[in-house]
Parts: C-alpha cells; structure tokens; sequence
C-alpha cells in the first residue's frame, strides 16, 4: 500500500499534485477574523471562502483564529492544532467526481473553558476586525414565540453576575468591546453566519438586549458604532464519517483526523456592511447586495424548510438519508408539492432569481448520492429551527387562507417522533435537542389531549388556539397515531 502523509505544513509539498493546496505564506498571516463555532459548515464555507482569496489574491490579514466556548470543541481544537490548523476539504459531485482540498485559512484556535480572559483579550485586539459566529439557530438564545432575549437561562445570568468571566458568545462579544472601546480601537463587525432570517439584525438585538443590562452606556456604544451584516449563507455540509477519513487516505493518500465532506455549490450573500473593514470575499464568489432578506427567506423557507420535511417524514418512514429520501418518487412529489403550494405562495420575488429553476436546483443538490447528508443531523435541534424553517409558512398561509396541508404533517410527524422516538419500523432515532425532554412530555400527552404537544407555546406560539390548524393537526395526529403509516398520509394529502 502506498504510504500517505500525515497532514501538516511540513508535508503539505509532498501531497499529491490533484490536492489544491495553499500557496501564501500562513506564518506570516494574522487573524482579521475570529470565529465562534468551528464545525464543518464554517470550514466547509467562510473557511474556505477565505482560504481561495487568500490563495487567490496572497492577502494576509484576514487569518481566522477559531474560538470554541464549549468544552465540546475541545476535541476540534486538538485535532486541529496537531495539524497547524490545517484540514481537508472534500467536495463530493453528484457524478462521482471528488476534489480535496487543504484549507490554510484558520491558523489558531482558542478554548474559553479553558482561559476566557485570553479569548477576550483576542477579540479587543486590533488586529481583529471581524467576529464571525455559526452558534446554530439555537444559540442565539431568543424565545421562537417572541422573538425577544431570554433572560431566564442560567448560563445567561451567571454571564451577567460575572463580566470577566463569560460563557456565552453575548458575553464574550460585550465584554472584548468594552475593552476596544476603553482601549480607543474602532469595533469590530459581527458577522452571522446562522440560518437564522435577518441573522445580524437578531444577532444585534440579542446583544444590545444582553448588553444593556449589563453595561446600558455600553449597549448605546454597541448600537451606534458595531455593524451586523445580514447574511444569506449556503453550503450543504454532512456530518463527518470514518469513510471520509479513510477515502482521503485511500484516494488522496492524506492522513487527516477530521476532514470535511460537501456538495460543490455554495453561496454567501452579505450585505455590505462593516464597521472595521472586510475581505473582498466577492474576488471568490461572494455577493455583496444592499438587502439580502428576500435571499434568506427563500433559502430557509425552501432549502431549510424541505429538509426538514424530507428529515421527519423520511425519519418516521424509515428513510436514512435526504438523498435516500428524495429519491423516493412519493417524497420527491410531497416535496415539491409542499414547496409549490405552501412555501412559494408566501415569499418575495427575487430580483434576478427565478423561484422555479432554484427549486429545480435544490431538488438536485438534495439527490446528490454522494453526499450522505444523515436525517438524523437535519432533525438535531428541531425546536430552534422549525419555527423559522416551517412554522412561519404555516402562520402566513392561515393568514392568507392558503394551504397548510403538507406542513400540518410534518407537525404531526414531529409530535410521533418525539413521543415514540422510533421508525414505523421501530427503528430508534438518537434525539438532539436542547428541548428534548419538554418535547417528550408535551408529545407524550397526546394521548389523553391531542392537543398537548402545540401547548409548547415558545415553539408554537397560539397555533393551538387557531381552529382551522388545530382541527387539522388533530385529524393527522390522530391518523398517525393509529398507523404510523406515514407514506398513506402523504398520499392522501397530494391526491
Ligand atoms: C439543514 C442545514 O440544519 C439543517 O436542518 O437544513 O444545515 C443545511 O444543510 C444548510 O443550511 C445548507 O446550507
């Protein structure tokens, strides 16, 4: 067998030549950008974006020194820094075609559990002039029914009580400003890169809310001087498997612990906005636009929300994989029918985008056999991200009296999949959800009212009290609990 290389910078000349490797001097890069949450979407996204301009262009200011505010990230940050920071990139086309390459843009990384006052101390720093953020949807830490911060979580109020010692990205983001402010450096931007609608808008509100308790004078500062680009972001990125691992090694003769697996195409739409300057993310495909919501609505309301219409229905049918479930002729149909007749009918034209040819599109990256994109990872963390991705479409369309049909199902769907937890086939799903056990109750009380589960009114809002939803819900939930046949259900909606 032939030997392969352990991934390092020393050994990134002995690579194979089909790898793109980087080409500009990483020692001498310095870190323009720290980002929050390093998992494979932000190493499959703005990682890469940064490391083809750096590549492409030789700048050198906008380095990337990863923070990890979790004792979970510790693992990243290990693996990581035994590679100088460096990982694969493995693009997986729908024909087989596979491309790999190595990612220099991140060149450190830091724990908070590990020594806060340091990551702090990063931030303030003037060399940093952007803070980047994939948190998740759930990170953000709003009530889905208000919109408004929650103040009754306890990491937030141990934040509160203790400014030098933050846990939580609001803490860490008002803390290193307060020191820049002291210290007379512009501020940097905070940058959103969640699938969250209008993220640096909620991003803001989130932080000026948290802020001003701490700091109001602060907050004023926050509110008058840092900008939070809007931000409409889009790669599909699985989670990591050991075939992964094995096939950089096997066809590229790389040894890399954690490489990162996605689909060719990627989009970043940003509106141009930045108190501290920015990279010319565009030279690599990037676009800069005045306004992005009507590009982030149609994403998280087509893309997020079909995924999340392939990943319960297709979880309770017994499917594995979106690509599994698309390629099912009765999902394909339910899912473009759900995107036609509930999700198009209530967003915006897209100057220059034809709402068609994307669904088109989606349906194809979605049957990418390539890209094993796991149920299991689109239904983790349900509760933050239904109500943006679905519930918002069901609440327009009772508004406008359209159809609710097909998402009324996949409601009912999730209620089964939280009170069972299994397949038809009796197939046990692994939950991950910050809300996991209040799901579980609220479902499991169906039984005695069908009712129970729309009760969790943080995710729900009134939909309980909405005759016409609750009327519908109701029939379905009752269906599924008799059979939980769910492909009869889905067929008998689009007859
Ligand atoms: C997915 C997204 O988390 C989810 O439910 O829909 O991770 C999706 O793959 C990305 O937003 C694609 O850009």
């Amino acid at each position: 067998m032939k030997e392969s290389v352990l991934l390092k910078q020393e050994n990134l000349h002995l690579l194979s030549d089909k790898i793109v490797v980087p080409t500009y001097d990483r020692s001498k890069g310095k870190a323009g950008i720290i980002h929050i949450g390093v998992g494979g979407f932000h190493r499959s996204h703005e990682a890469y974006y940064t490391d083809a301009l750096m590549n492409e262009t030789g700048v050198l200011d906008w380095g990337i020194c990863g923070v990890g505010l979790r004792e979970a990230d510790r693992k990243m940050r290990d693996i990581l820094s035994d590679q100088d920071f460096l990982y694969a990139l493995i693009v997986k086309h729908p024909d087989g075609k596979v491309e790999t390459r190595v990612i220099g843009s991140i060149i450190d990384f830091m724990l908070s559990v590990e020594d806060p006052i340091a990551v702090i101390d990063r931030m303030a720093h003037e060399d940093t002039k952007i803070v980047s953020l994939t948190i998740t949807e759930g990170g953000y830490n709003f009530n889905p029914a208000t919109g408004e911060f929650n103040f009754d979580n306890p990491d937030v109020q141990h934040d509160l009580a203790n400014p030098g010692n933050p846990t939580l990205v609001f803490g860490f983001l008002t803390a290193s400003l307060k020191k820049r402010r002291a210290a007379g450096l512009p501020p940097f931007t905070v940058q959103s890169c969640d699938n969250v609608q209008h993220n640096g808008d909620m991003t803001k509100k989130m932080l000026l809310a948290f802020a001003g308790k701490q700091d109001p004078e602060l907050a004023e500062w926050i509110k008058a001087n840092v900008s939070f680009p809007n931000a409409m972001v889009d790669r599909i990125t699985p989670c990591t498997t050991p075939t992964d691992i094995e096939l950089l090694r096997s066809d590229f003769g790389v040894r890399g612990a954690w490489p990162v697996t996605c689909e060719p195409f990627c989009q970043w739409v940003i509106e141009d906005n930045f108190s501290n300057g920015r990279p010319e993310w565009e030279t690599v495909g990037a676009q800069f636009v005045p306004d992005v919501t009507p590009y982030e609505k149609m994403k998280i309301r087509l893309l997020n929300a079909g995924h999340s219409v392939l990943g319960l229905l297709g979880s309770i049918h017994g499917h594995e994989t979106i690509d599994g479930a698309v390629s099912d002729p009765l999902f394909a149909e339910y899912l473009r029918a759900f995107m036609d007749l509930e999700a198009t009918p209530v967003l915006d034209a897209v100057e220059g985008i034809d709402l068609e040819a994307y669904k088109d599109s989606l349906i194809y990256r979605f049957g990418n056999p390539n890209i094993k994109d796991s149920l299991a990872r689109i239904c983790l963390e349900s509760s933050a991200k239904l109500p943006k991705f679905l519930i918002s479409t069901i609440h327009e369309n009772l508004a406008a009296g359209g159809s609710i049909d097909y998402a009324t199902l996949v409601i009912a769907a999730w209620c089964l999949y939280s009170d069972k937890g299994l397949s038809r086939h009796g197939v046990e799903f692994d939950i991950v959800d910050a809300m996991k056990d209040e799901l579980h109750q609220a479902a499991m009380g169906t039984e005695d009212d069908v009712l129970s589960f729309l009760r969790l009114e943080p995710i729900f809002g009134d939909l309980a009290n909405n005759e016409r939803f609750s009327a519908l819900y109701s029939e379905m939930v009752e269906a599924l609990y008799e059979d939980p046949d769910i492909a009869r259900l889905m067929e008998k909606i689009l007859a």
